[in-house]
């Protein structure tokens, strides 16, 4: 079938065959980037699951290596599920993940390296004494998963990880100290807990500086920091953050804003994205976040393609100095060698409910920013009653107002009969501010039967003075949106069935009623990754 062979994509990281989910112990190490993966050998749905293990120089080309650990003890039989890697300062590697026994129980289980001058580490041992934590009184065996990276306590002689889990309702992140990573204490009290938002999956905390661009490690706490904790809220299949401040003495972290918690305010990404993890790269300074992004098909479709989900380009993470209440997320700058052939779009006039085709040849693979002005003294007019917007639920790119939207069409067939709209929604209540949203529209975007079709999206902060500023990295099934630098993102996973290689195309629009919009596009046709193997007969 052309078409779920062309879906596959071709520079995001995706194993060659079968299911794969959450990101896992992603490290850096002699000169490589690991990354570890959910995986299942044997079919395209979640089951049996293993550690992939692949490695890069430049976390874009990847070299597929052998499991790296498998469901083969008591303590791990039902799944060797997610799990973190801490690097110590001696250079020792650490690997902390959960084990699903075979009674269907959640265990924390330690694993490292064999020989730590491999640069591969291809082989990993498990320590004989796992597990080394069962779940505490009062946790349910099914709530308690997924260690993070550990950091050091303020007397930097004790380790501190958190993990995952829920009380009823209320979301929890549950904090040990260890000093060898074999025997745990629990610390009193929880480092936080967001009552009704249920399993917290894949916890993440790291440091973030206020100053700097350059990154720390997990374990810096001073006082230019403030600390992010991530949670995968498994109710809303959503990764939820917030920033606060840490407390180590009290094992407290509290949010910067009540109203903006984890798991009821801001998403790392308001689409398709879930299980992420962090890791501090240490080779080029800087914390970067991989994310699983699920497929939004059929489960026959996938079996039929022999796979499923991919991870999202790794993503730089710094703190967005000029809101200061949110982070930027932006593809790590590695993607840009895959860039070839640009083409530019100066100043293009778009005026009220007008659609402009882009000529781009084979439009599957590229690498899209775009900056749109709109007519300040348009604004300054418009008088909206109190209009209150939100993508998923104000009926997409085809709802026209005063002030939005206006973007661009990705994966698009010539008539537009097919077509995702990436687009800027401003309306402007009567108080005089305006305020942004930033969607994406899957309304249109495959006649197939069986797949999700959907408008996903949120708020974005524009500030004064700034332009409307997006960047899209499209790969075949996948399009990463990034407004405003990368405060509010959107990963969509879309199924074309009209466009096949070569025939897809870009167009810019304005269906405001109210305002005339210019635009400039830059479009880089985007090269595919080197994908494969490792080419051990060649060593
Ligand atoms: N996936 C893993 C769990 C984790 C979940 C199992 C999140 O450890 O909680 O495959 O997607």
């Amino acid at each position: 079938n052309a078409m779920l062979s062309w879906q596959r994509t071709a520079y995001h990281f995706q194993p060659e065959h079968n299911w794969m989910n959450d990101p896992n112990g992603p490290l850096f190490h002699k000169g490589w980037y690991h990354l570890f993966y959910q995986y299942n050998p044997y079919s395209a749905v979640w089951g049996n699951i293993t550690w992939g293990h692949a490695v890069s120089k430049d976390l874009i080309h990847w070299l597929y290596l052998p499991f790296a650990m498998v469901p083969d003890h008591w303590y791990d039989f039902n799944g060797v599920w997610t799990g973190s890697a801490t690097i110590l300062p001696d250079g020792q590697i650490v690997m902390l993940y959960t084990g699903n026994t075979v009674d269907g129980v959640q265990v924390q289980c330690l694993a490292y390296p064999a020989n730590l001058s491999d640069p591969l580490l291809l082989d990993w041992i498990k320590y004989p004494g796992n597990p080394v934590l069962v779940p505490p009184p009062g946790i349910g065996v099914e709530d308690f998963r997924d260690p993070t990276t550990a950091w050091l306590s303020p007397d930097r002689d004790r380790w501190r990880i958190t993990i995952g889990s829920k009380v009823n309702q209320t979301g929890i992140s549950i904090v040990y100290e260890t000093v060898d990573f074999k025997s745990y204490e629990l610390l009193d009290g929880v480092l936080h807990g967001v009552p009704g938002t249920g399993m917290w999956e894949c916890v993440d905390f790291y440091p973030i500086s206020m100053t700097e661009a350059n990154w720390r490690d997990t374990s810096v706490n001073i006082r230019d920091i403030k600390h992010v904790l991530k949670a995968s809220v498994k109710d809303l299949t959503s990764d939820y953050y917030a920033l606060g401040t840490y407390n180590p003495f009290e094992n407290k972290w509290t949010p910067d804003d009540q109203e903006l918690d984890v798991g009821i305010g801001l998403r790392y990404d308001y689409g398709k994205y879930y299980a992420s993890k962090t890791f501090f790269d240490q080779n080029k300074k800087r914390r970067i976040l991989w994310g699983w992004i699920k497929e939004t098909d059929n489960e026959a479709d996938d079996i039929m393609k022999g796979w499923a989900s991919v991870q999202s380009i790794p993503r730089t993470i710094v703190f967005d100095k000029k809101t200061g209440s949110n982070i930027l997320q932006w593809p790590v700058t590695e993607v840009e060698d895959l860039r070839s052939e640009v083409v530019e779009f100066n100043s293009v006039k778009l005026g009220p409910g007008s659609i402009a085709p882009l000529e781009v040849d084979t439009a599957s693979q590229l690498d899209i920013v775009a900056l749109f002005d709109i007519d300040k003294d348009a604004v300054e007019e418009t008088v909206e009653a109190d209009v209150v917007y939100n993508c998923p639920t104000n009926g997409g790119a085809a709802n026209r107002g005063k002030l939005g939207p206006f973007g661009i069409v990705v994966l698009a067939d010539e008539t537009l009969s097919e077509g995702t709209p990436i687009y800027f929604y401003a309306i402007k209540g009567a108080s005089g501010e305006v305020e942004t949203h930033f969607c994406a529209d899957e309304l249109r975007s495959s006649k197939a039967p069986e797949v999700d079709r959907v408008v996903y999206g949120s708020k974005v902060p524009v500030l004064n003075g700034e332009k409307y500023s997006l960047r899209s990295l499209v790969d075949h099934s996948i399009v990463e949106s990034f407004a405003q630098g990368g405060r509010t993102v959107i990963t969509s996973r879309i199924y074309p069935t009209k466009v096949i290689n070569g025939a897809s195309r870009v167009f810019l629009f304005n269906n405001a009623t109210g305002v005339n919009v210019t635009a400039s596009v830059k479009i880089w046709k985007m090269d595919s990754a080197n994908i494969r193997h490792f080419p051990f007969d060649r060593l």
